[in-house]
């Protein structure tokens, strides 16, 4: 799909429906807002409404709209940062009448009847921001605030290993626009107070399975001390992702299953490909950041030495 074809199918459709992943991040929360704001400056005849359960918590967003079918029914969905349907937070996404899917998600499943799929993109908030330059409408500053929180947020303050120099245009593109780029970045990345004591005490409790690979595993009193989540508690795994002798590390939490804990885990690494083992696990994720849930106790030690492995593997 290119900005023609994206811009010819918004003015085909009164009612538009914007979808993103189940659990949302500033990449999915900001391209579905990002996308809502442009349309309201530049279209505003048009119905446009959020769809969604959850909210992202790190940035600014809007609440979700509530919908009944009849409003998905017959309009244009646009689904921004899923690569599998069955990750779309709101399944009503199939009473649309055509479905618009932008995503740089590895290994992509293609559903919907339009797509624009990059997945050397790291955000999709890289690839809304070039389609939308590409349709000619202005970007009003609140649009470009959205777009950015997503850019910064899903490369780490552009320090992936997918940033390139098409990711640094865009957010060149973006600040041009007049966007606050400290005030952006603190409102994003500034830790309240409780949670600096969470990350004080998640770095305390690092084990090191090799010189190289390091891990976090918190068990359920743990995280109650706290007051957190197993994902919130995740969250905090760039504690330890700043260590110049770690090449791998992963934050294990754990949760109650029917038969005894269960682990969730996230997992990083600077070079080797760790998506593939979190597959193996029944996860998945981006190359270097990936995460898999439902581990048994022994599951964790295989996986880590599955970690280990790759990472010997690597170097010869
Ligand atoms: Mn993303």
């Amino acid at each position: 799909m290119n900005a023609e074809e994206f811009v010819s199918k918004i003015k085909q459709y009164d009612r538009i429906t914007v979808f993103r992943h189940e659990r949302p991040d500033c990449d999915a929360a900001g391209s579905q807002f990002g996308f809502i704001s442009w349309v309201r400056d530049n279209f505003p005849g048009k119905k446009i409404y959020a769809l969604g359960q959850g909210t992202c918590t790190q940035g600014d967003f809007p609440p979700n709209d509530e919908v009944t079918d009849n409003i998905v029914r017959g309009s244009l969905a646009v689904v921004f940062d899923t690569a599998s349907p069955d990750r779309i937070d709101d399944e009503r996404w199939q009473l649309a009448a055509e479905v618009i899917n932008i995503d740089h998600h590895p290994e992509p499943q293609p559903y919907g009847n339009l797509y624009l799929i990059d997945t050397g993109a790291a955000a999709v908030c890289e690839i809304l921001t070039r389609l939308l330059e590409e349709t000619g409408y202005p970007i009003s500053l609140r649009t470009a605030e959205y777009l950015y929180s997503g850019l910064l947020t899903d490369t780490l303050c552009f320090r992936t290993s997918n940033t390139t120099a098409r990711t640094l245009e865009a957010a060149a593109h973006l600040a041009a626009y007049g966007i606050d780029i400290p005030a952006i970045n603190r409102k994003l990345f500034d830790l309240s107070y409780s949670d600096f004591r969470f990350a004080s005490y998640f770095r305390s409790r690092t084990v090191l399975y090799t010189d190289e690979i390091a891990y976090v595993k918190l068990h359920m009193e743990d995280m109650a001390r706290f007051g957190v989540n197993g994902s919130s508690a995740r969250n905090f795994i760039d504690e330890i992702g700043h260590v110049r002798e770690f090449a791998a590390w992963c934050a294990f939490t754990e949760k109650e299953g029917s038969d005894g804990p269960l682990y969730d885990a996230s997992l990083r690494s600077k070079e080797i490909q760790i998506n593939d083992i979190a597959a193996a696990y029944g996860g998945g994720g981006h190359r270097n950041a990936a995460g898999v849930k439902d581990l048994s106790e022994s599951d964790v030690d295989s996986l880590l030495a599955a970690i280990k492995d790759r990472l010997a593997s690597s170097k010869k």
